[in-house]
């Protein structure tokens, strides 16, 4: 990488609330969804890293890495433990602190809205996002942090993965039984109302404020040069991607998709305001956050085929099982290209790829929200983790990045997952992303000290240096 990132490129590194905080139960939070549903079958958020505790200390390790800008997420059941009713003034408070630390800092906040801990309370009401209320009660969500922060905050991320919430059905409080897939096409349709209506607020709330989704995607590969598995790799693109970013940029339904949910009765029920909603110029995303971490490869599927559901490989034991649509494509390994420990494929050249596939169809500013690798880590005697395979992993990416910069795609800034050790999803600590080790497992809390990681020292050239490695 001989050459300088664009001025004012964002440098830095992602969180989201649950993994990171803790304090799940204290100064007035609510569970989330996904407080209760992780318990049960993975692992346990009440302490997660303990940022709500270290968060100061951890904000001079943002500052000593070079870090110009912090994406976190704010928890809704912190801000408004009801989901619906007042809100919480020490929810406020914590997040009023941490965004003037920041500031003070010189790190620009980059504030998701949602990521995935829907307030129990709400799930338990009336169904969560099954029920339209939930428009409107995450567009009154909006409209405190946007009072309470817009004037602090310029970039905004409104929803976390509405793409992976169909791939994890936990995250949005489903079984995953196939009799749910109406549900979730009904799910994601209020999930792209509530994005717009956020959108629409923020713009006319904030008029400085840079505003979009953040989507998890893939650029999907065929498995062979046989024209059903290139026109597999389409349909799974149209599916996988454009279907989320045309309701996001265009306000439509893609129509490929339209006709299938049609033939299988899982079109959502909409009202006839909908679209207007949906195409308000106001209501566009200024930009789209993208979390990347691995291509996909597919093959042709007879229109027989029953449709499964992605699963993740939660020891690594077990091998991932990828999505079957009937007579669209199936998820299956892709022989070229190697993987970590839980069967994700590692593919730099993926990211050029899908960045080039997106800015053309889109032509929008991109932020890369997420990027990373987790592993199994521990400390050495003398409180170093060696973490070469994320250097590698990192500087790999970045030079895809670099190139696509260079070959015509606006991208605005950089956001690898993690800034510091916090919960996987579906690994606890068992699997670590970030540049800071935190000291403690999923069994022990241990002292919950940090310790920067080589992968720390080596990002912090790479900031210092604007890219060039
Ligand atoms: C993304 C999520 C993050 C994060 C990451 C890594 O899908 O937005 O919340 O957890 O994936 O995934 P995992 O924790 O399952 O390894």
């Amino acid at each position: 990488m001989p050459e300088e990132f664009p001025d004012g490129f964002l440098w830095g590194g992602a969180t989201s609330a649950y993994q990171f905080e803790g304090e799940r139960d204290g100064d007035g939070k609510t569970r989330s969804i996904v407080d209760n549903s992780i318990n049960e079958n993975y692992t346990d958020t009440s302490v997660a890293s303990d940022h709500y505790h270290h968060w100061r200390e951890d904000v001079a390790l943002m500052k000593e890495l070079g870090m110009n800008s912090y994406r976190f997420s704010i928890a809704w059941p912190r801000i408004i433990p009801d989901g619906d009713g007042a809100v919480n003034p020490k929810g406020i408070k914590f997040y009023r602190d941490l965004i003037g630390e920041l500031l003070a800092a010189n790190i620009e906040p980059v504030v998701t809205i949602y990521h995935f801990d829907l307030p129990q309370a709400l799930q338990d009401k009336y169904g969560g996002w099954r029920s339209r209320q939930i428009i409107k009660d995450f567009d009154h969500y909006c409209y405190v942090l946007f009072k309470a922060f817009g004037h602090q905050v310029k970039y905004w991320l409104t929803i976390n993965e509405q793409s992976n919430m169909f791939a994890l059905p936990y995250l949005l409080n489903l079984s995953g039984d196939e009799s749910e897939e109406r549900v979730k096409f009904q799910m994601n349709h209020h999930m792209m109302l509530a994005n717009a209506t956020a959108i629409k607020r923020a713009h006319q709330m904030m008029p400085g404020a840079v505003i979009g989704p953040a989507i998890g995607l893939s650029p999907y590969y065929a498995l062979s040069a046989k024209p059903e598995d290139v026109l597999a790799a389409h349909k799974a693109t149209v599916f996988r991607n454009d279907f989320f970013n045309d309701l996001y940029f265009r306000g439509t339904y893609h129509p490929e998709v339209l006709n299938y949910l049609t033939e299988y009765d899982l079109v959502p029920q909409m009202q006839p305001n909908d679209q207007t909603i949906l195409m308000d110029p106001q209501a566009k995303p200024d930009y789209l956050g993208i979390n990347y971490y691995e291509s996909k490869t597919v093959r042709a599927v007879p229109t027989g085929t029953d449709y499964a559901a992605p699963r993740a490989s939660v020891t690594g034991k077990e091998m991932r099982v990828g999505e079957t649509r009937p007579g669209l494509y199936q998820e299956v390994e892709n022989s070229h290209l190697p993987s970590n420990a839980w069967h994700w494929e590692i593919d730099p050249m993926g990211l050029r790829i899908l960045l080039h596939q997106v800015y053309d169809r889109y032509q929008v500013p991109l932020m890369i929200t997420e990027n990373g690798i987790g592993g199994v880590e521990t400390l050495t005697a003398d409180k170093r983790v060696h973490d070469d395979y994320r250097i590698d992993f990192i500087s790999d990416h970045l030079k895809e990045l670099r190139l696509a910069i260079d070959e015509g795609v606006d991208v605005i800034g950089y956001e690898p997952w993690s800034f510091m050790d916090l919960l996987s999803t579906t690994n606890g600590f068992r699997k670590r992303y970030g540049f800071v080790y935190v000291n403690r497992t999923d069994e022990d809390l241990l002292d919950l000290k940090r310790y920067k990681k080589d992968s720390f020292y080596w990002y912090q050239q790479i900031i210092r240096s604007n890219g060039v490695s």
